[in-house]
């Protein structure tokens, strides 16, 4: 099971509540899919996806980033239990979706990325190295059901 220090959680979950899910979530999940275009084919049924535009203003990718960040969100919630909050979403995304893994760990970085260019200094003096953990372990917890 993973550690985390009382100043990890605080760090974490501090930053956590100053998120926009809806904002942060539909950035996250459209930056994934232009930069590694390969994404895009787990979401053939979102739509029009053909250009940078076309992700950024695709309302199912809106509404799906702010889904996946809220899911995320339950783990920040649940710091001591991540595995057992992520149980059944590790089932699905391997037997159902067949996502491939890595895919939980680009979207890892790219979150990362997008909370330094939201909280620019705030984020990268103190939260960065218990945020880059964080988001290790839930790819990480994503891909344990996974053989
Ligand atoms: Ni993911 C559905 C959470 C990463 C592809 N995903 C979900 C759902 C949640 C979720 C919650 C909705 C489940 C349900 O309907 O019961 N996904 C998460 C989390 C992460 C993540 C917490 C990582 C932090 N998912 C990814 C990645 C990909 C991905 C990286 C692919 C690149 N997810 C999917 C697809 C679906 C999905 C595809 C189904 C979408 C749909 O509605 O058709």
């Amino acid at each position: 099971m993973v550690h985390w220090s009382a100043e990890e959680k605080q760090l974490i979950t501090g930053l956590w509540g100053k998120v926009n899910v809806d904002q942060c979530g539909a950035e996250a999940l459209a930056r994934l899919l232009i930069v590694y275009p390969w994404t895009q084919r787990f979401f053939a049924s979102f739509g029009n996806l053909s250009s940078p535009t076309d992700i950024t203003g695709n309302a199912m990718v809106h509404a799906h980033g702010r889904n996946v960040l809220a899911s995320f969100g339950e783990a920040v919630k649940n710091l001591d239990n991540i595995k057992k909050c992520f149980a059944q979403l590790s089932k699905l995304h391997c037997e159902k979706l067949h996502v491939d893994p890595e895919n939980f760990r680009l979207l890892g970085d790219i979150l990362i990325v997008v909370l330094v260019a939201h909280f620019g200094k705030d984020f990268t003096s103190a939260c960065q190295s218990p945020w880059q953990k964080m988001v290790r372990v839930v790819a990480r917890t994503l891909a344990h059901e996974y053989n």
